[in-house]
């Protein structure tokens, strides 16, 4: 017996991927762990998975049919790479490798160069979902060769989530794409995430609903346009009741966030690029203050009073709903402009429509919305920004004054909403006729001789600011 698809690493994700890939027609499974009792547990509670077990690397090599196609998921950094050598010594041109971990994108670029120099397919791809997605379906964003691709991409789709009729996997781009993209879906997800704690935050403390109205609130919200993932769950969680106490369980949570790292490489990332991804970044430094307890302690016994909650009127609750739906807008257009420059620089053809797609099903940024991004993109392939799609202008205004009604209310009231109000920043600046730019380009110019354009005539200019002041022509004109 031979298997036509391996996977390396059974903790949760590799044994709930290893499950969903044997339940589907025509797969045959083969299964290895470093070590070995894992595997044993994994063929003992799952017999009617029909693994192929083995108990080491080479055994596990020789059950795998030709070309050789295994999926390594394990922890990322340096346990992935012993594994992919392991597989590379004795795999042989034309065999496939493919790392479904949280790689960094620019290992996945480093490890695809090295393998395709030895012969060898690396296949860096995204999957997300977590255990859940992994054993019934996730979304799944696969980098490298169109050549690995036409081998994997059956099995790919024979067990990613569908969404509408259509698998949630399409081949991103080449080398790193999928991995990048991946960081960006986390980065989004922050976002997110940020978004919905905010607008929970707010209506709870100014607001002044009890957390059973919001369990109300976000299910009504996610049977609209807020439709989603994310939404789903934080109606659940804040329904959840602690067993001890008898308190919502969201009372006595530690209020820390913590975070694996994906936010801060999407950050990164884009500011080397030159984007700004505000609503994820915001979303970053959000967990960071939180993880900051010394910190938070000094600074609440310094402060002897808080600003009194302002009147908030009736219609807040959709306000709030208006600033949540407006917001996230501005956190996936930055995100999709992320993408979009990321491509740029490494050379991915990115089809940011099909992207939207894989997104509907399957992952954690999964939402109704997402249909509407299909739309933009199948409409104007070459967006400027999600923002000036007509659905999404629209969206945007006609809910721009409860949106700045909100940022208006959290500000005098002391409640910080800097997803909310970061992105109505940055919209509010690409809406602007002119910007404060063309003052910082002053200072530039009187500190560093940085040198400035002019609204009125073409080339380069410098004020002489330590001489006469007078304005000097720094390249000529191209009249
Ligand atoms: P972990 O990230 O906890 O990794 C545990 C696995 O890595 C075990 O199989 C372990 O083998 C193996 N391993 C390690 Br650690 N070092 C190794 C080495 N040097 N050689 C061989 N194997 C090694 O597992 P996970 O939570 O299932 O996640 C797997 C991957 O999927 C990670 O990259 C993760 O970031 C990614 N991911 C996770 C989620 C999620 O929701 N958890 C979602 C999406 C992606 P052992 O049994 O011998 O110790």
């Amino acid at each position: 017996r031979s298997a036509n698809i391996g996977v390396v690493g059974l903790a949760v994700m590799g044994s709930n991927l290893a499950r969903n890939l044997a339940s589907r027609e025509g797969n045959t499974v083969a299964v290895y762990n470093r070590t070995y009792a894992r595997t044993e547990e994994l063929l003992t509670e799952h017999p009617e998975a029909g693994f192929i077990a083995s108990e080491t690397i080479d055994d596990f090599v020789a059950t795998l049919a030709k070309p050789r196609t295994a999926i390594i998921m394990v922890q990322a950094g340096k346990g992935t790479d012993a594994v992919i050598e392991q597989l590379a010594e004795r795999f042989e041109p034309g065999d496939i490798i493919v790392d479904g971990g949280n790689a960094n994108f620019n290992d996945t670029i480093r490890r695809e160069r090295e393998l395709r120099e030895r012969g060898l397919n690396f296949v860096g791809t995204g999957i997300s979902g977590g255990e859940e997605g992994a054993l019934n379906g996730p979304s799944i964003m696969p980098g490298g060769s169109a050549e690995a691709w036409e081998t994997l991409g059956p099995i790919l789709k024979s067990i990613a989530a569908v969404a509408e009729g259509e698998p949630c996997v399409t081949h991103v781009g080449t080398d790193g794409a999928g991995h990048f993209v991946k960081m960006v879906h986390n980065g989004i997800e922050y976002a997110d995430m940020q978004l919905i704690a905010e607008a929970y935050d707010l209506l709870r403390r100014v607001g002044g609903l009890s957390v059973e109205q919001l369990v109300d609130v976000f299910k009504d919200w996610n049977s609209g346009d807020l439709e989603s993932y994310l939404i789903e769950i934080t109606a659940e969680v804040l329904a959840k009741k602690d067993a001890e106490t008898g308190s919502p369980l969201v009372d006595v949570i530690l209020d820390e966030a913590g975070s694996k790292g994906t936010g801060v490489w999407t950050v990164q990332n884009a500011l080397g690029l030159g984007i700004p991804v505000s609503g994820i970044g915001e979303a970053v430094f959000a967990r960071a203050v939180s993880s900051k307890p010394a910190q938070r302690g000094a600074v609440r016994s310094t402060v002897t009073s808080r600003p009194k909650a302002p009147e908030v009127p009736d219609t807040f609750v959709d306000d709030v709903r208006a600033a949540l739906y407006a917001s996230k807008v501005v956190a996936y257009a930055q995100g999709f402009d992320l993408i979009v420059a990321g491509a740029k620089e490494y050379g991915w053809d990115i089809d940011l429509g099909a992207l939207a797609k894989i997104w509907r099903a399957g992952c954690i940024i999964r939402a109704r919305f997402l249909n509407r991004i299909v739309d933009a993109y199948a409409t104007k392939p070459d967006l400027e920004t999600l923002l000036v799609d007509p659905y999404f202008a629209d969206a945007v205004s006609s809910g721009e004054d409860a949106w700045r009604r909100v940022v208006g209310i959290a500000a005098a009231s002391g409640v910080p909403a800097p997803g909310f109000s970061s992105a109505l920043a940055y919209f509010d600046s690409l809406a602007a006729d002119r910007l404060p730019a063309a003052l910082i380009q002053g200072q530039r110019d009187f500190f560093g001789a940085h040198t400035y354009k002019r609204v009125d005539k073409d080339g380069t200019f410098h004020t002489l600011w330590s001489d006469d002041r007078s304005e000097i022509a720094t390249t000529p004109s191209t009249h």
